[in-house]
């Protein structure tokens, strides 16, 4: 298991050196963030992020995400384009050492949250998701915290249409076509993809949403039977539904080989299925983390584990969920855990 911090790249006001001076932290996963969503990342780019990170003494061998473009998800416009594009991505990530690769199929929207600024008790800021709120919110006047501003109202009121329209086995089938032309590249050079599950694990808006609980991960992973193509088991999406049994996930998909990377978030689930995003300490939240660090190391993971959002704490301001303090804590926390069973194991 290595524990990796996510960082945004230059304009991340978190210096790297900071993220070198958690000592559990062996690298960091990024991205290239001024490339257009679908075109191709230059080899060059790459590797001079590559340069930049290893200057710190930090490792860099996986991505948090090369995006899929919406022609893919949808089958239209540029898509055969854009999956060639994918493809030398994952060519040119290859040539730069990279051993891992997140991504998503969720249709318009990363995530969804109904607040960015929740106040805990203790004057600890963090997202929140409440579902009335939710609820309440009206398709054509869509505006919620985090959401992509790129889009104005009429296209994405058009694209969500358009999702609609094509339904859950449509994206289905758009993802087994794509995995079919991806992951054989994948393979060949020797890059584990990694796909995110939807967050939160359910339907928004009517919009389809297919990586949502263990039935659907069966269904991805058998799409394509190749440990190339496997799974970003994140307990901050996944855990955010009481019907999700993540431990269980762990031991079944670890077993399997198929999890390369993990994020480990706690969330406090709320009587009517809201959620907080809460410190990553086991009490602060509805998941264990230790029965989930227990299962990843009886299992023999050897992937990539990240603390997934923090809150913000003393103060610090900055992108929501991803302030350095409190995802420090997270991180020694998992670390800490880590060392406890490896010791008691008699294995160090
Ligand atoms: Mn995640």
């Amino acid at each position: 298991m290595k524990l990796i911090m996510r960082w945004y790249g230059k304009d991340d006001p978190i210096p790297l050196n900071y993220i070198k001076q958690i000592p559990v932290i062996s690298g960091v996963v990024s991205a290239i963030y001024d490339i257009k969503v679908g075109e191709i990342w230059p080899l060059e780019k790459i590797l001079k992020l590559k340069e930049e990170i290893e200057k710190s003494n930090l490792e860099f061998e996986v991505i948090e995400s090369v995006p899929v473009h919406e022609d893919i998800k949808l089958r239209r416009g540029n898509y055969v384009k854009f999956i060639e594009n994918y493809k030398q991505n994952i060519i040119n990530l290859a040539k730069a050492g990279i051993k891992c690769i997140c991504y998503n199929f969720m249709p318009v929207f990363d995530w969804t949250r109904s607040t960015l600024n929740y106040l805990h008790e203790d004057g600890s800021i963090s997202l929140a998701y409440f579902k009335d709120e939710i609820e309440k919110v009206d398709v054509k006047e869509l505006s919620l915290p985090g959401w992509d501003e790129s889009y104005n109202k009429e296209e994405i009121t058009t694209l969500i249409k358009t999702y609609q329209e094509l339904g859950t086995e449509g994206l289905w089938k758009n993802l087994e076509l794509f995995l079919k032309e991806i992951i054989p590249v994948a393979k060949e050079h020797g890059v584990k993809m990694a796909i995110h599950p939807d967050d939160p694990p359910w339907d928004i808006f009517g919009i389809p949403r297919i990586i949502k609980n263990e039935q659907d991960l069966d269904r991805f992973l058998k799409l394509y039977d190749d440990i190339h193509n496997g799974l970003t088991l994140c307990s901050g999406s996944l855990g955010c539904s009481t019907s999700n049994d993540y431990v269980r996930m762990v031991e079944k998909y670890g077993e399997q080989g198929r999890i390369h990377f993990a994020h480990l978030r706690n969330v406090k689930i709320l009587d009517d299925g809201s959620f907080i995003e809460s410190a990553h300490y086991s009490p602060c939240g509805s998941l264990d983390m230790v029965k989930i660090l227990k299962a990843y190391y009886e299992v023999g993971f050897n992937g990539y584990i990240r603390p997934d959002h923090g809150r913000m704490i003393w103060g610090e301001q900055g992108k929501p969920g991803y302030g350095l303090y409190d995802r420090a804590l997270g991180a020694m926390y998992l670390g800490g855990i880590i060392e406890t069973l490896e010791k008691i194991k008699g294995n160090k």
